[in-house]
């Protein structure tokens, strides 16, 4: 046996993720696709890579060295399913099977469980950063067992991005931490990319700016405390004239945002743990309501404010929507960190949450300087409840605070959805306010249901008598 790792599964993720395995230091590959053409061509492309090509399961199980390791690249779902029922097959106790595709964290732990039985160590690894990512370094978040990231541990550190000298990949936790984690990163990214939707929208309603000129906004953004890919990559899409039509490309693109579920998967998984994700929910609402072209075309008809948008001092109204930008997006990041928090609690994953924000630093979507400071918070309190009260964010909050409301209130009242920017602006006041109308909604589901209610000023569960003389009573806790 030949090489030292496999991948099976050679579409673009997996081709590129083998030809980054190929070109580090002491690697030899061994490749499997279920069709032979994407082998063949992929080892006809790239001799310098010195591919393993195999053409069986077995041929493929042959061709590596214990305890062999690969890495499966396929359609998530069925497909990966299938892989795995093969390399079971041909494997041995000790081996290693890595699922580098975009499965359902359950998946991953029904996996686990069932490769495990059979000895052979399963790892659901999150990899995020697309084609080029996979290419040239991905930001992975691997799962599985202490056992296999022995193994495990030095290839993945090779072939994954580098930010500030450290590889973007760390042993999130067992089972389908890793997965998770990836889901929730995913989650975070529809967050930020809607909430630079809206301030790009605010800006181009409110000051009629042209897309290239909002371009050079962003720009500029990304220079400041918002740098990051996202805000780089949207002022590269603004700038882009559309070559049929002469018009900026934005103005052709029909807006309509599709997704894959990874937004949604993050949303329900949340309502399951109970964690209020707001930001990554309208960011996902958003797309849905978009992709609605017959309800928006009857709703056409519903009227909006009477009165023009108009901003009196543009440059004033821009770094409000800046500092809104931040704000709203340092909530959007606490919440992903919230969800992480509480489903390693669920699941019994001992995450280490500053080392998550640092392995997002480099080869993923939602890189950023901003992920340096969420790593401060968590090494100064590890196990920080609201990741924004850490002092740099409650103080950048602070700042920021005034202008986000003068934008949420403007984008109200000028009849311009910020869905991302109000929720995050709520949450912010709902999570830090003294009492909460809950209080009243307590006493309401205590009136039709029963379901009692506890008191400020001494302890047990109490019901009013609704429907009788409407005296209280101590009652069983049925909360
Ligand atoms: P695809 O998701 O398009 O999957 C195509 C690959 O799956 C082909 O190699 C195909 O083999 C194989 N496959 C299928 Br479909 N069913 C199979 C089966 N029953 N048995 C064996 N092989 C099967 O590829 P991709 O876009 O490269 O993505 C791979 C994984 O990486 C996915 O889980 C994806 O969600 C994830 N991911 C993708 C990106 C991205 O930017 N594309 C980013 C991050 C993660 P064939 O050639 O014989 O049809």
């Amino acid at each position: 046996a030949a090489a030292n790792i496999g991948v099976v599964g050679l579409a673009v993720m997996g081709s590129n993720l083998a030809r980054n395995l190929a070109s580090r230091e002491g690697n030899t590959v061994a490749i499997f696709n279920r069709s032979r053409a994407k082998t063949d061509e992929l080892v006809t492309a790239h001799p310098e890579a010195g591919f393993l090509p195999t053409f069986s399961y077995q041929e493929f199980a042959d061709s590596l060295q214990k305890p062999r390791t690969a890495i499966i690249m396929v359609k998530a779902g069925a497909g990966t399913d299938a892989v795995i029922d093969e390399l079971v097959k041909v494997f041995e106790p000790g081996d290693i099977i890595v699922d580098g595709g975009n499965a359902y964290f359950p998946d991953t732990i029904r996996r686990e469980k069932t490769v495990r039985a059979t000895g052979i160590n399963f790892v659901g690894a999150g990899i995020s950063g697309g084609e080029e990512g996979a290419l040239t370094g991905p930001s992975i978040m691997p799962g599985g067992s202490d056992e296999s990231w022995v193994t495990l541990g030095p290839i993945l550190r090779s072939i994954a991005a580098i930010a500030e000298g450290e590889p973007c990949v760390t042993h999130v936790g067992h089972d389908g931490a890793g997965h998770f984690v990836k889901m929730v990163h995913n989650g975070i990214e529809y967050a930020d990319m809607q909430l630079i939707a809206e301030a790009y929208d605010l800006i181009r309603r409110g000051t009629g700016k042209t897309p290239a000129e909002i371009a050079e906004i962003f720009a500029e953004w990304n220079r400041g405390e918002l740098e990051s890919y996202l805000i780089e990559i949207t002022a590269e899409v603004l700038r882009q004239v559309d070559a049929a039509t002469g018009a900026p490309l934005v103005d052709v693109i029909l807006d309509q945002a599709g997704a894959k579920g990874t937004g949604a998967w993050t949303v329900q998984t949340a309502l399951a743990l109970g964690v209020p994700v707001s930001g990554i929910a309208e960011a996902t609402f958003a797309r849905s309501l978009s992709s609605h072209p017959e309800q928006r075309a009857v709703a056409a008809i519903l009227p909006g404010p009477d009165e023009e948008f108009t901003v009196s001092d543009e440059a004033a109204f821009i770094e409000d929507v800046r500092l809104a930008l931040y704000a709203s997006k340092i909530v959007a990041y606490s919440q992903g960190f919230d969800e992480i928090r509480t489903g390693a609690a669920e699941y019994g994953w001992n995450i280490d949450l500053g080392a998550i924000s640092k392995i997002w630093r480099g080869g993923c979507i939602i890189r950023a300087q901003f992920l340096n400071r969420i790593a401060d918070a968590y090494a100064e309190t590890p196990d920080l409840p609201v990741l924004m009260t850490a002092p740099y964010f409650a103080e950048a909050i602070g700042r920021a605070q005034s202008a986000w409301r003068r934008v949420v209130v403007a984008a109200a009242q000028a009849g311009i959805p910020a869905p991302a920017f109000s929720s995050s602006l709520s949450y912010y006041d709902g999570i830090r306010a003294d009492r909460l109308p809950a209080a009243l909604v307590q006493g309401q589901r205590d009136f039709f249901g029963a379901h009692t209610y506890k008191r400020i000023d001494k302890p047990g569960t109490f019901h009013t008598q609704w429907s009788g003389d409407r005296t209280e009573i101590e009652a069983e806790d049925t909360h």
